[in-house]
C-alpha cells in the first residue's frame, strides 16, 4: 500500500568497508521489514537514470560515478509511514550533521558516501522500487 514502503540502497563505500551486516541489523531493529533485497551493481548509465531528478545539479556526474563504482545492496522496506520514518531513522544527508547513533552518522564517510539512500516521497519510493524489483521478488 502506498505510504507503507520505502526504497533504500547501501552505498558502495559502506559495502566496501564491511558495514552491510551492521546496517541491515540496525534497519531490522528499527522496525523496518525487508520486503525485497538484492546485491547488485549499477552501470554509470543506470545510475544516471536512477538519479535523473538531480540531472541539473553540480554533483550529478560525481554522484553517478560514485554510485556505479562498486556493488550495492538495494532493498524495499515496509513500515507505517515508511518514507518519513526511514529518513528520520537514517539521519541527515550529511553524516556530519546526522543524529548520534544513526546509520549515516555511524557508517557515512562524507556527503556523497553517506552510507545509505532513502526515498524522498511515496511516489519516488514506488519508482525506485520498480527500478530494481519485479513483483515476484517482493515478499
Ligand atoms: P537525501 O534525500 O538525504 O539522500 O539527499 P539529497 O536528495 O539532497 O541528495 C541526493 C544524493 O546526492 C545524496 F546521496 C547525497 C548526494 N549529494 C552530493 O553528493 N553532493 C551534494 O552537494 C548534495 C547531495
Amino acid at each position: 500500500m502506498t505510504g507503507d514502503i520505502t526504497f533504500t540502497m547501501i552505498k558502495p563505500t559502506a559495502v566496501a568497508k564491511g558495514y552491510t551486516g551492521k546496517i541491515i541489523d540496525q534497519i531490522i531493529a528499527g522496525g523496518f521489514k525487508i520486503k525485497a533485497m538484492k546485491y547488485t551493481r549499477l552501470t554509470k548509465q543506470e545510475a544516471e537514470k536512477f538519479y535523473a531528478v538531480h540531472k541539473e545539479r553540480p554533483f550529478y556526474d560525481s554522484l553517478t560515478t560514485f554510485m556505479s563504482s562498486g556493488p550495492i545492496f538495494a532493498a524495499i522496506l515496509e513500515k507505517d509511514n515508511a518514507v518519513q520514518a526511514y529518513r528520520d531513522f537514517i539521519g541527515a544527508t550529511n553524516p556530519a550533521d546526522a543524529v548520534e547513533g544513526s546509520i549515516r552518522k555511524l557508517y557515512g564517510t562524507d556527503l556523497q558516501a553517506n552510507a545509505v539512500h532513502g526515498s524522498d516521497s511515496d511516489e519516488n519510493a514506488q519508482i525506485e522500487s520498480n527500478f530494481f524489483f519485479s513483483e515476484r521478488e517482493r515478499y
